[in-house]
């Protein structure tokens, strides 16, 4: 008999057959994956049970023998009537929860007859302005049994009271309501910008309504404590599941200091991951996020084993989807899937195909939910729990997983906790890194995207998208509105907002202070009236005092409104990383090509070609912009980031200023149409219809006839080289660039 191969033999095999070629994958998250694992790479590690601590395996012991994952897509446009009836034929047609998404302006706190919103009403979701429009949207729902998620962080406060009004209205109270709230406010400031107020008093909107929840609502979910968005602004997994399980922390201590007991609000906590192409890292990365959230919680004192159970929501990743040849996304947003239920995911949103183009239609949005109702009731992947445990490669990559975002959570530690992390920058910068990183590994063709940097189409198929007319949406939002006002008691909404406004301006912590010495500033003892008012003052709840300026009709931009005026809106500019492009491409002949370009124009124009990279509406989504800031800056341009939520006005303004030669204009929510043309006449009423105006982001091909006729000059969709970008800029700029070498973005072009 033969002795059995070592792992060494299997080295040497391996080695031979490759040629001495190392395999070893280097990964984003600075893991080196070896190309074999086997039991010696878990020694000492014991994965556990599912159902039982630290959960690893999943936080039920069933799991999906016993019940799937919820199928629950996320989905929302234009009027809450057109909204309703889509949910509705998707219940019927399989979909098992409801996941709402709003337009952005009101994420934003604007009613839609506001003038900063015009471009904005009905495009990336559904326009919510009041409880009526609330009840609409549930209009044949019964919300004692349907589950909602409602992706509110910024305008959190207004809409989760119109949720509660709208049961009532419908003969649910709330404490029957079951669904979750995203109210994930830290993760707005680092990525996703749908905030409305500073950091400081948006905590405390977060800690009211788990106080609310938790003594009020008990099948609801508080938070949902997310890292999708950190992903999709290009995170890496140690850098998604460390921001995210501090964020939780800073939030469960918040609630906490409030004087909540962790075991009462914990287990109404729930998570949101990001799942991209990346099959088993994503898979390792559910396993410790639930490990890291259960150490995280037993330190901070949980008891219930409830508290320390990480049940999260998964997407899959629209960043990974393309516009070219998009039927492959159809290929990935099933990998994704994939891994998010070998994760052990409690709820899935599985993207469309035309992800990269506009907001589902009827037909994509069937295959987006067949492919998880094919997973479910077809693959047989629901017959075992954790069918992945044990596995020598996920269990020791879960493990890496956990060490390495052990140590940055630590690192956030030491910075102070998340809230100050975020205030550093800390977390953005770091995540804007990895972001330019990729996009730059995506460029070279070191990463393969299969139809976008190699196999690309000859010519693309048309797909037909969604379009929405949000003139139209706004005018009949207008109506609606004009209506309700008209209608309700305007002496009980003016006392409901004095009241919240009177509400948002209590400092708890001030508060504390003198009801802890008893005296006032000069030390003299407070009188008992005076003290019982502190106290009661103490127990105000932003989230009560909105659930009765909603019962009074109050609109989502007034309730927003009365919170201003006592917490102020929150700014911020954008801050680009330096220095990752330039790096990534040094000795790149095609990036050298450019920077010549760039210095030939900057001597003809006796300046650096100088470009206000602008985004303009209510659309945060900046991953975008600060990759094309970054880049070009990088490649010599002298570039003007625009802060967020620009008007064409503001930034025409801000070109003029600062006398740039074009205006790369960044839209991701579907704005363009309405936005990107108002620019350019704003531009041209100032006699400088001479600066170039480009643009990019998720734009559909069908617009870019009007686009072009409106006057912008070069269209850069998703899956654009940005180098070529930039080249493309020179030649607008009067530069003869040469065109870009065969090898350079046609690797494997197949026509
Ligand atoms: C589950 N249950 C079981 C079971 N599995 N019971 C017995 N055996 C099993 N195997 C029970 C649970 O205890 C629970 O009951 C009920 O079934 C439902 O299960 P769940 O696990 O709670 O699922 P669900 O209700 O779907 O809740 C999932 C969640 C929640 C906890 C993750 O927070 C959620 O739905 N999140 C969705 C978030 C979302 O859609 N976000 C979209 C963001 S889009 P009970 O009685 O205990 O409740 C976005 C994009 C953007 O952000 O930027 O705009
Ligand atoms: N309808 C459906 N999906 C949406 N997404 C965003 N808005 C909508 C909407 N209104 C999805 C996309 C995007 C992610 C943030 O959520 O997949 O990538």
């Amino acid at each position: 008999m033969t002795e059995k191969p070592s792992k060494s033999d299997w080295q040497d095999r391996a080695s031979k057959e490759v040629k001495g070629r190392d395999l070893t994958w280097h990964t984003p998250e600075g893991i080196d994956v070896q190309p074999l694992y086997t039991a010696k790479d878990v020694e000492g590690l014991d994965p556990g049970l599912p159902g039982f601590e630290p959960f690893t395996r999943g936080p039920y012991a069933s799991m999906y023998t016993g019940r799937p994952w919820t199928i629950r897509q996320y989905a929302g446009f234009s009027t809450a009537e057109e909204s309703n009836a889509f949910y509705r034929r998707n219940l019927a047609a399989g979909q098992k929860g409801l996941s709402v998404a709003f337009d952005l302006a009101t994420h934003r706190g604007y009613d839609s007859d506001h003038p900063r919103v015009v471009g904005d009403v009905g495009k990336a979701g559904v326009a919510i302005d009041t409880v009526r429009d609330m009840e609409i949207l549930f209009d044949q729902i019964p919300l004692d049994t349907m589950s909602v998620s409602m992706t509110m962080n910024g305008a959190v406060i207004p809409i989760l009271a119109f949720y509660i009004v709208a049961g009532e209205r419908q003969g649910v109270s709330a404490e029957k309501l079951r669904g979750t709230i995203q109210n994930d406010i830290l993760k707005e400031f680092m990525v996703r910008n749908t905030y409305i107020y500073p950091p400081e008093p948006s905590m405390r909107i977060v800690s009211d309504i788990i106080a609310y929840t938790s003594a009020n609502m008990p099948r609801f979910n508080s938070i949902s404590i997310s890292g999708y968005h950190m992903h999709e602004a290009g995170a890496t997994a140690v850098q998604e599941l460390a921001f995210t399980i501090a964020d939780g922390k800073e939030y469960v201590k918040r609630a906490m200091e409030t004087g909540l007991d962790i075991d009462v609000f914990a287990p109404r906590l729930s998570f949101f991951w990001g799942i991209g192409m990346s099959f088993f890292m994503e898979i390792a990365k559910m396993r410790a996020g639930r490990v890291l959230w259960h150490d995280i919680m037993e330190e901070l004192g949980a008891q219930n084993p409830k508290s320390k159970m990480l049940r999260t929501h998964c997407q899959t990743s629209g960043v990974s989807l393309q516009e070219q040849d998009p039927y492959n996304n159809v290929i990935r947003t099933t990998l994704e899937a994939l891994a998010a239920v070998l994760g052990g995911t409690q709820s899935l949103h599985t993207n469309a195909l035309d992800e990269a183009l506009a907001l589902p239609t009827d037909f994509s949005a069937r295959i987006a939910r067949n492919t998880q109702l094919v997973l479910q009731e077809e693959s047989g992947v629901t017959n075992v729990a954790d069918p992945l445990g044990g596995s020598y490669y996920i269990e020791s990559l879960t493990n890496e997983l956990v060490e390495k975002a052990r140590a940055l959570i630590k690192e956030v530690d030491g910075l102070g906790g998340m809230t100050a992390a975020v205030a550093s920058g800390m977390p953005k910068a770091k995540i804007e890194e990895a972001a330019a990183a990729k996009q730059a590994s995506v460029d070279k063709g070191e990463t393969v995207i299969v139809g976008v940097n190699k196999y690309r189409l000859g010519e693309e198929a048309h797909i037909d998208t969604l379009d929405i007319d949000n003139h139209k949406v706004r005018q009949s939002q207008i109506t609606r509105i004009e209506k309700v006002r008209r209608n309700r008691d305007v002496e009980a909404v003016k006392v409901a907002l004095a009241n919240l406004s009177r509400g948002a301006r209590v400092d708890r912590s001030a508060n504390d202070e003198l009801l802890d010495k008893g005296r006032d500033d000069k030390g003299v003892p407070l009188p008992p009236s005076q003290l019982e008012k502190l106290a009661a003052e103490r127990e105000t709840n932003l989230l009560a005092l909105a659930v009765e300026a909603a019962r009074a009709d109050a609109t989502l931009g007034e309730i927003s409104k009365a919170m201003e005026d006592a917490f102020g809106r929150y700014d911020t500019l954008p801050t680009p990383v330096k220095g990752v492009y330039a790096a990534a491409y040094e000795g790149d002949a095609r990036y050298a090509q450019v920077v010549d370009g760039v210095d030939s124009v900057a001597h003809r124009l006796g300046h650096r070609p100088r470009i206000l990279v602008a985004k303009m509406g209510q659309d945060g989504h900046d991953r975008g912009a600060n990759v094309i800031a970054s880049a070009f800056a990088d490649m010599g341009f002298e570039v003007i980031s625009g802060p967020l939520f620009q008007t064409p006005e503001e930034t025409t303004k801000m070109a003029l200023e600062h006398e740039v030669d074009a205006v790369g204009a960044s839209s991701l929510a579907a704005g363009h149409k309405t936005l990107i043309p108002e620019l350019i006449n704003h531009l041209r009423d100032a006699d400088r219809g001479d600066i170039k105006v480009v643009a990019g982001g998720v734009i559909p091909p069908q617009d870019y006839d009007f686009l072009k006729k409106a006057g912008v000059q070069g269209i850069y969709g998703p899956g654009t080289n940005v180098v070529e970008a930039a080249a493309d800029l020179l030649r607008l700029l009067g530069h003869n660039m040469p065109p870009a070498g065969w090898e350079f973005t046609m690797e494997g072009e197949t026509e």
